[in-house]
């Protein structure tokens, strides 16, 4: 069966068609690969068709808040309409509607809440469908509006692998993304051809097999960390996804497709990229040691759970949503053993606790066991910051301190004793 698009489509094109040219635009999005990739084409969007003025915010946190907005009108002025994509859809959005009148959500988590006020494109989301990216939302928006050109195509080709919409080492591809993906493939084919070669953290077959799309896609997502590396390489290197931004804008459609990694990181920007990534392949290195041996914590049917308890390397320690361990734990869950695996990464860090989560299962929810563990923690510590949720397969939760590190561990490890159907002896 296709995924044909819904009427979250059409009244997201009937907001921006009814409100004429030259408008002024502000985009918060998120701050991974997927949001980044999302912001571009945004921005290609309407500065291209609407011959509008785009601002883009990508904060660490996930969540938007009217502040955030307000902030951001205070310094460079009104819009006409504010884009929030790649960061939930939640039903305070609402509030935000008093600051910016016209609000477009773009998004393809799990929904927390519809706002009313606001215009949802978060496509299948009512049937629990998923879109497996923003950046896929985003380039079918453009292709309603008008053509996609090859920067397009391939950075929305970037940020759907870096949402894991398809694999082509493993040859996997989430069904709404089919399409896209047999596009791309006709007319890029190297870049999706599995190559022998040093796999990424996005490689998660276990072989030595990686793609150049995937090595693209670690390329950016170290990229989207350089102000980590600020020490290796220097003060002036800029927050990481507005880095990421502008080596988009520099890339050029005459180079694409690139022939391998370094032509993709060509470029001032992308050179500055390229040295982040060497840095970033180091501490991956590091802390490889460090997601080797999780814990067995019980069984939920058939899928087991698996407890990673680790620190980040210092650098990413620092930060909030800025993380590498996990991604190091996820890229060698194929290692340990048969398909049945929830693995939850959790992190202590210097400004509160990290978990992240992932599974192969139909078994266990995550985005659904981390919201739960969240609304938990916020029931214990009122007025106290935390936020979790995300996806089936995949999901994230933050708890800031003063909430201890004990108390989550105890919360969570409470929450899934209630779900093993069989407990470790
Ligand atoms: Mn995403």
């Amino acid at each position: 069966m296709e995924w044909k698009p819904d009427g979250d489509f059409q009244r997201a094109v009937e907001l921006v068609k009814g409100l004429g040219r030259d408008f002024r635009v502000l985009n918060f999005s998120h701050n991974d690969v997927d949001g980044v990739c999302s912001a571009f084409l945004i921005k290609r969007i309407f500065e291209r068709f609407f011959g509008s003025e785009v601002l883009s915010v990508m904060p660490p946190t996930f969540m938007l808040t009217a502040d955030e907005v307000r902030e951001a009108v205070k310094e460079r002025g009104e819009f006409d309409l504010l884009v929030i994509s790649d960061k939930g859809t939640f039903e305070s959005y609402d509030e935000i509607t008093e600051v910016v009148g016209s609000v477009l959500i773009i998004d393809h988590h799990q929904p927390q809440g519809y706002p009313a006020a606001c215009t949802v494109l978060n496509p299948g989301a009512r049937r629990r469908e998923h879109m497996p990216a923003t950046a896929l939302i985003c380039h079918m928006l453009m292709r309603m509006l008008g053509e996609s050109d090859d920067v397009d195509d391939i950075i929305a080709a970037v940020g759907c692998r870096g949402d894991f919409a398809f694999d082509t080492v493993e040859g996997f591809c989430h069904e709404a993304a089919e399409p896209f993906l047999r596009m791309i493939g006709e007319k890029y084919p190297g870049l999706l051809e599995p190559v022998e070669g040093e796999p990424t953290v996005f490689d998660r077959s276990g072989r030595r097999k990686t793609a150049l799309i995937n090595q693209m896609v670690e390329a950016v997502h170290a990229g989207t960390l350089a102000h980590l590396y600020r020490d290796e390489l220097g003060e002036e290197i800029e927050y990481g996804p507005n880095l990421v931004l502008r080596f988009f804008g520099e890339t050029g459609a005459g180079k694409l497709p690139p022939e391998n990694l370094e032509g993709f990181l060509s470029g001032r920007s992308g050179r500055l990229i390229r040295s982040v990534h060497l840095e970033f392949k180091k501490d991956c290195a590091r802390l490889e040691r460090r997601v080797k041996d999780p814990i067995f914590l019980g069984r939920i049917g058939k899928t087991d759970v698996l407890l990673v308890y680790a620190r980040e390397v210092r650098r990413a320690a620092r930060t909030t949503f800025s993380a590498i361990l996990p991604f190091v734990a996820f890229a060698h869950m194929a290692e340990l053993g048969r398909p049945g695996k929830a693995l939850i990464v959790f992190c202590p860090k210097d400004v509160g606790t990290q978990i992240s989560m992932r599974t192969d299962s139909e078994d266990i929810n995550c985005g659904d066991f981390l919201s739960e563990l969240a609304r938990r923690l916020a029931e214990r510590y009122p007025g106290k910051r935390v936020s979790g949720g995300g996806h089936a397969r995949s999901a994230g939760l933050f708890a800031w301190t003063p909430i201890p590190v004990y108390a989550v561990l105890h919360e969570m490890i409470f929450l899934l004793e209630e779900m093993l159907t069989e407990p470790a002896v």
